[in-house]
């Protein structure tokens, strides 16, 4: 092997080395558009973000309702309101001696003489169905409770 063949295999080399690096560059840039695209991703997320505001503008309601009370029942024995109502209940106590408590929401009404009245405010700051019932001796088990459904 004289000296030209061996800087001529030098030279080779070196334009095998370089086209290589030349290659392995021009490969990996490729990739970073795909990167830059994955990071404007989550700004449009954001997006239904902006939405939830709107919906916590809602001014919350006031629902009033009359429920009478006798021996041993409710009338009417359900009602229905949404969550984040404001509710006003006036229990008419037509018969005997009755009140009016739901324990989830600590409401209760002084305990009444037939013909007499009070109101009960609270509230209804979680969904699901509770039972609004008579807190004088038995009248709960003898039937004296009915049902409040708060929806969504
Ligand atoms: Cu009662």
């Amino acid at each position: 092997m004289n000296k030209g063949t061996l800087i001529g295999l030098i030279i080779l080399i070196i334009i095998i080395v370089g086209g290589y690096f030349i290659y392995k560059n021009s490969n990996s840039s490729t990739p970073n558009p795909a990167t830059n695209g994955g990071t404007s991703a989550p700004l449009e997320t954001t997006n239904p973000n902006a939405a939830l505001p709107l919906m916590a503008t809602t001014t919350p309601a006031v629902k009033e309702f009359t429920v009478s009370g006798k021996n041993y029942s409710f009338t009417p024995n359900t009602l229905t309101v949404k969550k984040g109502d404001h509710v006003k209940i006036t229990f008419v106590d037509t018969q005997g001696m009755h009140n009016f408590k739901i324990d989830e929401f600590n409401a209760l009404s002084k305990t009444l003489k037939g013909g007499s009245q009070d109101v009960v405010e609270f509230t209804a700051d979680k969904t699901g169905q509770f039972q609004y019932y008579c807190a004088v001796g038995q009248h709960r088990a003898m039937g004296m409770w009915g049902t409040l459904t708060v929806t969504e």
